[in-house]
Parts: C-alpha cells; sequence; structure tokens
C-alpha cells in the first residue's frame, strides 16, 4: 500500500473491475462505485469525490425492465459526472464479478432483488446467545453461494456464552448438507470484548469488499462500527422480543480505515426474505401445494370456508401436528408481511418531513440524506 492510494484502488477497484472497464474506457465517461440508494436516487463514489447519481434515461428503461439491470449498492458504473452540481448521470452497469439476489437463482419467475453486486465475501451474521433458525441461515447460506462471493459464518456476541459448541453443532450439519465442498470459514467473535476481530483483518483489507447479511439485532452495525472506529451506524438495543429496533433501513456501502470496503444490510424483514409467496420451506411443500386449492388467497386454515388444507387433515393426508406448525408459519409470514408494509410506510413518511424541512432550512441543500 502506497501513502497515497489511487482514489479509484480506496474504493476496491481491482483486475475484475480493471477488465470490465476496459471496453468502456473512451466513452468519455469516469468509473464509480453505487455507495447507496435511497427512493430511486443513488449516491456514488468516483475518484473526484462523492455524487448524487441519477439513471441515464436508456439504462432506467433497460432496469424498469429487468431488475437485473439496475445499478445495486457495489456495483462498478460508468459516470458522466456534472462536478459543478455535484451530480452525475449512470450511464452503464459494469459486468459483475458477483451479485448477491434475495431470491437464490431459479426460484420462481418472480423478479430477483438484488441486495449488493460485487462483494468479494458474504457474512452471515449469527448471534451466540440465540438458537440458530436453520431455515433462515439455510436460506442465507444459500443466497451467498448463489451469488459468487466466499461465504463466511460470523458468530457473534461470543462474550455472552460460556461455549460457541451448542451453535456450532446445531451448524455443522446445515454447513455439510449445504455448502458441501465449499469451504464455509466460521469466526466467532465479540465486538465487545474484541475477541476473534484480529481473524477478520484479510476480509476488510484493499481491495476486499465484504457485504453483512443476517436478522436485525445479531450485531452488524456494531462489528461495522468496530471496524470503521467509530460509532458511525446506529445499532439496535434488544426489545424483549429479541428482535432489533433501530435497524439499518438501506444498504450502504462504506470505505473502512484499513482499506478495504463493507456492505451493511437491513435485517432479513426489510430484505423482503420471507415474502408469504416465497417462503414456505421445503418441509411443507406438500401442504403448501394442497393449499393452493383453498377457496380464499388469504386463507388461514382455521375457521374459512372452503379450506383445501382443512379437508386434507379431515381426510387425515395431513398430520395434526404438522398443520398445527404450517398455519402457525402462515400467521408469521403474515404479520412480518404486515409489519413490513408499515416500516415502510412509516419510512416514506418521515422522508417526506425531513425532505421538506431541509428544504425550508436550506433551498440549495444537496438533499442527500436518508
Ligand atoms: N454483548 C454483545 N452485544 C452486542 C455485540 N454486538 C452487538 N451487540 C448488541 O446487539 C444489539 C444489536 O446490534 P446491531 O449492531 O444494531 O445489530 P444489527 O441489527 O445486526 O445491525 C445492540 O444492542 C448491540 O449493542 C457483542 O459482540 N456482544
Ligand atoms: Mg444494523
Ligand atoms: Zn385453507
Amino acid at each position: 500500500m502506497s501513502d497515497a492510494p489511487d482514489p479509484l484502488a480506496r474504493l476496491g477497484w481491482d483486475e475484475h473491475a480493471a477488465g470490465a472497464w476496459a471496453a468502456h474506457r473512451g466513452d468519455g465517461n469516469l468509473p464509480g462505485r453505487v455507495a447507496a440508494e435511497h427512493r430511486g436516487g443513488y449516491v456514488v463514489l468516483a475518484a473526484a469525490g462523492e455524487f448524487r447519481g441519477e439513471l441515464a434515461g436508456r439504462l432506467r428503461k433497460a432496469a424498469a425492465k429487468d431488475a437485473m439491470q439496475k445499478p445495486a449498492v457495489g456495483d462498478w458504473v460508468a459516470l458522466d459526472i456534472h462536478a459543478a452540481l455535484g451530480t452525475a448521470t449512470i450511464h452503464t452497469v459494469l459486468p459483475r464479478k458477483t451479485v448477491l439476489t434475495r431470491r437464490a437463482a431459479g426460484r420462481g419467475a418472480a423478479a430477483p432483488q438484488i441486495v449488493a453486486a460485487d462483494v468479494d465475501s458474504v457474512f452471515i451474521v449469527h448471534p451466540l446467545d440465540q438458537a440458530p433458525n436453520l431455515r433462515r441461515l439455510e436460506r442465507y447460506l444459500a443466497i451467498t453461494l448463489a451469488s459468487g462471493a466466499a461465504p463466511v459464518l460470523a458468530l457473534t456476541k461470543a462474550d455472552l456464552v460460556e461455549t460457541a459448541e451448542p451453535v456450532l453443532s446445531a451448524i455443522r450439519p446445515l454447513l455439510a448438507r449445504v455448502a458441501g465442498e465449499r469451504p464455509v470459514p466460521i469466526h466467532v467473535l465479540s465486538s465487545v470484548s474484541g475477541q476473534g476481530l484480529d481473524e477478520l483483518d484479510a476480509y476488510i483489507a484493499r481491495p476486499q469488499t465484504t457485504a453483512l447479511i443476517g436478522a436485525s439485532g445479531v450485531g452488524k452495525s456494531t462489528l461495522i462500527n468496530r471496524w470503521l472506529g467509530e460509532e458511525r451506524l446506529l445499532t439496535g438495543e434488544l426489545r424483549d422480543d429479541g428482535k432489533g429496533r433501530h435497524t439499518t433501513t438501506h444498504r450502504e456501502l462504506l470505505v473502512l480505515p484499513r482499506g478495504g470496503l463493507v456492505i451493511d444490510t437491513p435485517g432479513m424483514r426489510e430484505l423482503g426474505l420471507w415474502n408469504a409467496d416465497e417462503s414456505v420451506p421445503e418441509a411443507f411443500a406438500d401442504i403448501a401445494a394442497v393449499a393452493e386449492n383453498c377457496r380464499f388467497r388469504d386463507c388461514t386454515h382455521a375457521h374459512e370456508p372452503g379450506c383445501a388444507v382443512v379437508a386434507a387433515a379431515a381426510a387425515g393426508t395431513i398430520e395434526p401436528e404438522r398443520l398445527d406448525s404450517y398455519r402457525k408459519l402462515v400467521a408469521e409470514l403474515a404479520s412480518l408481511a404486515k409489519d413490513r408494509e408499515t416500516a415502510a410506510r412509516n419510512r416514506a413518511r418521515k422522508a417526506d418531513h425531513r425532505s421538506l424541512r431541509a428544504f425550508y432550512r436550506d433551498p440549495r441543500s444537496r438533499g442527500q440524506g436518508d
């Protein structure tokens, strides 16, 4: 590392990016990287600094047709920079090295949504003081393996437990089953005591880009603050029900003091990993298939007339115990979906108030907050 690293190196410019850029050299554009997206606007980083990014018309049209063509946090892009305005037009998304989508490739016809692009490693974060939800971990692992990035299991809050062994032994069979021969390094760490943090240095050095995924409250933002050396990201106290409060509401690419880059992601709720229509686990696939024949689309399989699931249970095709678990799952998914809608509405309302306040305070405000 030289004393004055190339400004692009600061953004994680690597061989892949250089190769992808070769086709665009001479277009009159400059390379940049997407650092954040909020409500249709982007923050992009380039050698010359930070700019508010907008999509060029052609890219906007392409992205409307195909979600994978939309710039995502982490993407390298070709920019037309208007330095005086502090803005940049995003013309092209460069071919991606890796892409983490919330839906593993090949599952269903609905559009995938990009969580992060061009990351080298994905930290799947789980706290040691909680029993692992294997279904969720499996899903995180599956989308990571599909991304092309290297999966890393980060077991946080080691200071809260005597030993990591119970969680490790619960998770090992899952890793063997889902990752097979693919190595998945496991790190036991604590952002409070500092335990295990040294082992992570390789992931946060230039030109590495790492994304953190995991439910809210597992300690993603706290770990990133350790890496940043300051309390830059909002972290959440845990509520009684174990769910995080002040969660990250958007993805953001951050440059770390050690030269690497990191992308914080919202918890899985905000990520929409558990949409009711996509997340019925394999174990209930047979019941889900029967439920297709229920009279009402939003049937809870409890008291509705024309419920095919209740009929199947009465006929003895579905065991009462499994029916019970299935009902609970359906209720959980419905309440998650409702929470998500409420949160999105509240966020939108808050953002509107904020931008109005900013407008009255300073009409020339760049309005880049979110
Ligand atoms: N004891 C302990 N608490 C932690 C640790 N890391 C995070 N926390 C706490 O866990 C809560 C959620 O952390 P946060 O980083 O906001 O989680 P996120 O939602 O995944 O970003 C906060 O109250 C943190 O202080 C840790 O290593 N040990
Ligand atoms: Mg967070
Ligand atoms: Zn039903």
